[in-house]
């Protein structure tokens, strides 16, 4: 529970991605107009999904920062209006305190730090105040940089080790630790080995104790390992997205709500079925 508004994670959870932005790598200038963003976040909800994640900065490899009054433009007027007219929580992607802050005053519940905390020194509190829900994801780099060359030891011990870390920080700074997210942060510093290592072993994330939220969508990894443009990876994230419901996530971030919604109904179904011998 978080700020009034409930997400049970007894089963799989489907977030569906809202990029109020010019520039995002799949969908970027779709929904920047905000009737077409609230109608898309409508139709999402329609087709299943549990929680709305609003963005309105890219975090695609290269993408450069967005100035604070850019991304509160486009954003506020989006979030508000959709908080009103869907029952599900609202969650809103950005780094930024002053963007967090207003977004949760116009009715968010959930903050999605992709920089757990360390972009804004003013991150943690502004969450713990407010009794958000809070997801902290793993990256290494920036956007601007990220996919430069990535290196770990040992990728998943790394990712494990720093998201610890950071749910101490926002321990440290009042948040309850039921409302705290981990995302091990696929595609941000990491190259394909990475990020098909940690979808592997998502399983070795369950001793932090947290749900795990997993973001494969369209992501440029399924592009290298099938050899495919942005448009043509569904059924390659279908895969991704059914290999990290069996490896235990608890929330998938996805673009292709109705269809990835399937994907996660069919192996909940199959997963927790009784299998008579
Ligand atoms: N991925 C993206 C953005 N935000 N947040 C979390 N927690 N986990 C993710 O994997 C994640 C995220 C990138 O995808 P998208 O929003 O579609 O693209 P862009 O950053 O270009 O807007």
């Amino acid at each position: 529970m978080a700020r009034g508004r409930r997400l049970a994670l007894d089963r799989t959870r489907v977030m569906g991605v809202l990029n109020v932005t010019p520039d995002s790598f799949s969908d970027g200038g779709r929904y920047l107009e905000p009737d077409a963003a609230v109608k898309h976040a409508l139709e999402m909800v329609e087709d299943g999904a549990d929680v709305i994640d609003i963005g309105a900065e890219s975090s695609r490899p290269g993408a450069e920062p967005v100035p604070e009054e850019e991304e509160l433009r486009r954003l506020i007027p989006v979030v508000r209006e959709v908080c009103r007219r869907v029952a599900v929580p609202v969650s809103v992607d950005t780094t930024k305190a002053a963007v967090a802050r207003q977004a949760l005053d116009a009715g968010a519940a959930i903050i999605n730090d992709i920089s757990a905390l360390q972009a804004d020194p003013a991150m943690a509190a502004v969450v713990a105040e407010a009794g958000a829900g809070l997801v902290l994801m793993h990256r290494q780099g920036t956007p601007k940089t990220m996919q430069q060359d990535p290196r770990y030891g040992d990728v998943v011990a790394d990712v494990r080790e720093f998201l610890y870390e950071r749910m101490q920080t926002a321990a440290q700074a009042g948040s309850a630790a039921d409302h705290i997210l981990l995302d091990p942060g696929i595609g941000f510093g990491k190259n394909l080995s990475h990020n098909l290592t940690l979808l592997a072993r998502l399983d070795e994330l369950r001793p932090l104790g947290r749900p795990i939220l997993v973001g494969v969508s369209r992501k440029s990894f399924i592009g290298e390992a099938l050899d495919r443009k942005t448009g043509d990876r569904l059924m390659g994230a279908a895969a991704a997205v059914a290999v990290a419901v069996l490896r235990g996530a608890g929330l998938v971030r996805v673009h292709d709500v109705r269809a990835m919604k399937d994907v996660v109904r069919m192996v909940d179904a199959i997963a927790t079925h009784n299998t008579p011998r």
